[in-house]
């Protein structure tokens, strides 16, 4: 069965994402539990193609040949195991983004990368044959073409990928039986990749053969004028859903912070996973990336102050090619995540983002209040008396204001550019006053960030 998002205050998920299993435990014990990350997901553990000649693409991943955990280009079993074990003990729960609507999408026979056979339709390991799969007989290769076809959507191919008849006992026992394993393993929830693709009631078929509760939320991407809607999909559990991303986009590159007043989803925050853009999205041209530097920083410090959601921070590898995958060996395994490399991004490190999830943590489900703008790219507001937050996405500094916030009397670090070091602020600090107010001057594309578990 499902449960909801992890209650109290911690609920931040941090995706590190193609991280390697050593990368993740270290990540988790050095940096996510210090910094109150409730929760890491991680790429998909089973066992997938391995494409040497297209120079091992990220998307292997998405391409599963069984449900061994034995080895992936991110470690072994063994690796697997002892990574849940560390980020547990450092207060962080572990989310398995799990591809189990399809299997593979070549059409040329290969061997995974825990050494099984398999060809399309055929993955002896996994237990699947031919008749496991949808043949949906259109359009001439079965690929959806026609995503207002609710029915194509869920029984014809995503991208040629061989795609699970999930109405199937059998079918659901085998997937459910992978699931267990993870959680056997002491696995605290799932990302469904391509929930979308499965009738709700196929997922629902899933989420009951669990032989534990778990966190379960559902990649439901709504695209416009879709029949298949996330809200479909909530009594199994929470959705994660890309408008939000797409429409923070919107208002940064294209309209004003101003509008951020409303700021909300269609599906209820309590049951809606958000994030400035994700591992799909970052290579494209919806979201704001890393890419856009101080901008990006300003969306995350959003997400983490506004009270919306279970926000998710999107931590990647620098690339160009859509196709580029992390940083790996000669074997195309992943090499270990260094943050100080310029071939890791690291974002979920970033000084303004890390230093929001303590932010998000301490002013939980305290309202907004205070809201001011300029009107235009400027924006401040609080969080009852807990936080409050300055955010200036003009081309040019917003000098001498004056911000009013219900804040107590005091001094406070700023944490988009200091951290509270034995008790200092290693960057400026404010000093509010006994009516609540505070000056400063913030600079373009920057902002100011006070909490009451940063006063110094
Ligand atoms: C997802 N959610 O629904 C993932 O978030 C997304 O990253 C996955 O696509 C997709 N669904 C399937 O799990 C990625 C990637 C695709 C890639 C697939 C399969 O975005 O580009 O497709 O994984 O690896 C690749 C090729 C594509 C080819 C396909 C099958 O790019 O051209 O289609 O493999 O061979 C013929
Ligand atoms: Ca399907």
């Amino acid at each position: 069965s499902a449960t909801a998002a992890p209650p109290g205050d911690r609920d931040v998920i941090a995706t590190l994402f193609q991280w390697n299993w050593n990368s993740v435990a270290a990540a988790c014990r050095d940096q996510l539990g210090p910094d109150g990350y409730g929760a890491v997901q991680v790429s998909p553990p089973s066992e997938h193609v391995v494409l040497g000649e297209q120079g091992y693409p990220w998307w292997q991943d998405y391409q599963p040949v069984s449900y061994r955990l034995d080895e992936t280009r991110r470690g072994t079993r063994a690796e697997f195991a002892a990574m849940v074990d560390t980020c547990h003990d450092a207060g962080v729960q572990v989310y398995v983004d799990a591809v189990v609507n399809h299997m593979t999408g070549q059409d040329e026979c290969g061997t995974g990368s825990a050494g099984s056979a398999y060809c399309h339709y055929d993955y002896a390991e996994a237990g699947y044959g031919y008749d496991d799969f949808h043949h949906c007989g259109r359009n001439g290769d079965d690929n959806i073409v026609d995503f207002h076809d609710r029915w194509e959507v869920q029984n014809c191919e995503l991208v040629n990928l061989a795609d699970l008849d999930t109405g199937s006992e059998y079918v659901r026992d085998r997937i459910g039986a992978y699931l267990n394993d993870l959680l056997s393993l002491g696995v605290d929830g799932f990302r469904i990749d391509a929930a979308k693709h499965m009738p709700a009631e196929d997922v629902a078929a899933l989420v009951s053969r669990l032989d534990r509760p778990a966190y379960v939320y559902q990649e439901v991407l709504h695209g416009d004028g879709e029949p298949i809607t996330p809200e479909e999909y909530l009594d199994n559990g929470d959705v994660y859903d890309q408008r939000y991303a797409r429409d923070l986009a919107k208002v940064f590159n294209s309209e004003k912070l101003a509008y951020l007043r409303d700021f909300g989803t269609p599906v209820p925050s309590e049951n809606v996973v958000v994030f400035v853009d994700n591992h799909d999205s970052q290579r494209g041209d919806e979201t704001l990336t890393y890419r856009d530097g101080a901008r990006y920083s300003l969306a995350n410090a959003f997400m983490l102050a506004w009270p919306v959601g279970t926000p998710k921070i999107n931590s990647s590898y620098t690339f160009d090619d859509y196709d580029a995958g992390p940083p790996s060996d000669a074997a195309g395994n992943t090499t270990d995540a260094a943050c100080d490399s310029a071939a890791w991004q690291c974002e979920h490190d970033w000084q303004p983002i890390r230093n929001m999830v303590a932010f998000h943590n301490e002013v939980g489900d305290e309202p907004v209040v205070q809201w001011w703008d300029n009107g235009n790219d400027t924006i401040a507001f609080g969080r009852g008396d807990k936080g409050y937050v300055v955010l200036n996405d003009e081309s040019s500094a917003v000098t001498g204001r004056s911000f009013q916030t219900a804040l107590p009397a005091g001094t406070y670090c700023d944490v988009l550019h200091g951290d509270v070091v034995d008790g200092a602020c290693t960057g400026p600090t404010y000093t509010v006053d006994g009516g609540g107010w505070f000056r400063a001057d913030v600079g373009a594309h920057d902002g100011v960030a006070l909490h009451a578990g940063a006063r110094v």
